[in-house]
C-alpha cells in the first residue's frame, strides 16, 4: 500500500503512525485454521432464519436452516467471532464495510449479566473499526481500523467479510482477549465461564442489538453453551442436578402424609334424630 493513501482527516500519516490503524497497538492474530460452531448447553445447533431481517447482510442466516450461524474461536490470547449472513457485508466504498454492526455480547454464564461486548462497526462511511465496548456502550475502545494493513510492524487486519461457499456470506472479527477483560471493568477474566449472544444493528450504541438476533427476538442466555475466553468450550458452573447420580431417590417425606385432622369427622349431631313427636298417636 503506497504511504499516500494513509490519509485519515486530511493528513497524511509517516512512519511509526500507520499504528493509527492499531490505536491500542494490539496485532491481530492469524484467523483460525478451524471454528468452532457456538451452540446450545447440549451441542445444539443455532440456525436463524433466512430472510427475517432487511438488509441483506445483516440477516444472520443458515442457508435455509440447514447450517449453523455463529461461530467463535480462541487462540488463547485473541477471541475470534464470525456470522453467517444472507448478504455481502463487504463494501469498500463504505470504509470497508457496509453501514451497519455486527456484535457479540459476553455474559459470565453464572448469571447471565452482560459484562462484555466485541464487535465491527461498519456504520461510519469512511473509517470503520473493530471495538470492545462495556455492557451500557457508554465506553467503546476501537481496537482495530480500516483500511487494515499489517505496515509499521503492527497488524491491524481484525475483520474480513468472505463467502462461505454456498452462495452466502461470513462475517469474522477478532478482539484481543486482554481488551474484553479490561473494558467489562473486572467482571470477566480470561478464564471466566462466559455465554455469547451474536446480533446485528444498526442503532447507535454499538453495544445494543437491534437488527438480527442469532435466535429470538431478544438477547437471552438461557441454554447456551458454556465457554472461556482463553480456552473455548467449557463445562457448565452450575449445572443441575445429575439423574445418573441418583435414579431413584428416596422420597424425603412420606408419600401418603397422615392427615392432620380425621378424614371421616365425627358428625357434631346424631344424623338420625330421634322423632320430637311419636308417630303412632
Ligand atoms: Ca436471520
Ligand atoms: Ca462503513
Amino acid at each position: 500500500m503506497a504511504l499516500a493513501t494513509i490519509v485519515i482527516g486530511g493528513h497524511a500519516l509517516s512512519g511509526f503512525a500507520f499504528a493509527a490503524n492499531s490505536p491500542q497497538a494490539d496485532n491481530a492474530a492469524a484467523w483460525p485454521a478451524s471454528w468452532t460452531a457456538y451452540t446450545l448447553a447440549g451441542g445444539g445447533a443455532i440456525a436463524d432464519p433466512d430472510s427475517d431481517v432487511n438488509p441483506a447482510n445483516v440477516d444472520i442466516a443458515s442457508n435455509g436452516g440447514a447450517a449453523q450461524s455463529v461461530f467463535a474461536a480462541t487462540d488463547g490470547t485473541s477471541v475470534f467471532f464470525r456470522l453467517r449472513l444472507r448478504g455481502n457485508p463487504v463494501d469498500a466504498g463504505k470504509g470497508g464495510f457496509d453501514n451497519a454492526f455486527w456484535l457479540v455480547h459476553v455474559a459470565s454464564a453464572s448469571d447471565g449479566v452482560v459484562r462484555a461486548v466485541a464487535g465491527l462497526n461498519g456504520k461510519l462511511v469512511s473509517t470503520d473499526f473493530v471495538y470492545v465496548s462495556n455492557t451500557p456502550g457508554s465506553a467503546v475502545t476501537e481496537v482495530y481500523t480500516t483500511p487494515f494493513d499489517n505496515l509499521g510492524g503492527v497488524d491491524s487486519r481484525g475483520a474480513r467479510g468472505l463467502t462461505d461457499g454456498s452462495g452466502q456470506h461470513f462475517v469474522d472479527f477478532q478482539v484481543p482477549i486482554a481488551q474484553l477483560v479490561a473494558v467489562s471493568g473486572g467482571g470477566l477474566s480470561s478464564s471466566t465461564p462466559v455465554k455469547f449472544f451474536f446480533g446485528s444493528s444498526s442503532a447507535n450504541n454499538l453495544a445494543t442489538i437491534n437488527k438480527d438476533f442469532m435466535a429470538g427476538t431478544a438477547v437471552s442466555f438461557d441454554g447456551l453453551a458454556v465457554w472461556t475466553l482463553a480456552g473455548g468450550p467449557a463445562p457448565d458452573p452450575t449445572p443441575t442436578p445429575t439423574p445418573s447420580e441418583d435414579p431413584s431417590p428416596e422420597p424425603s417425606e412420606d408419600p401418603t402424609p397422615t392427615p392432620s385432622d380425621d378424614p371421616t369427622p365425627t358428625p357434631s349431631e346424631d344424623p338420625t334424630p330421634e322423632p320430637s313427636a311419636d308417630p303412632t298417636p
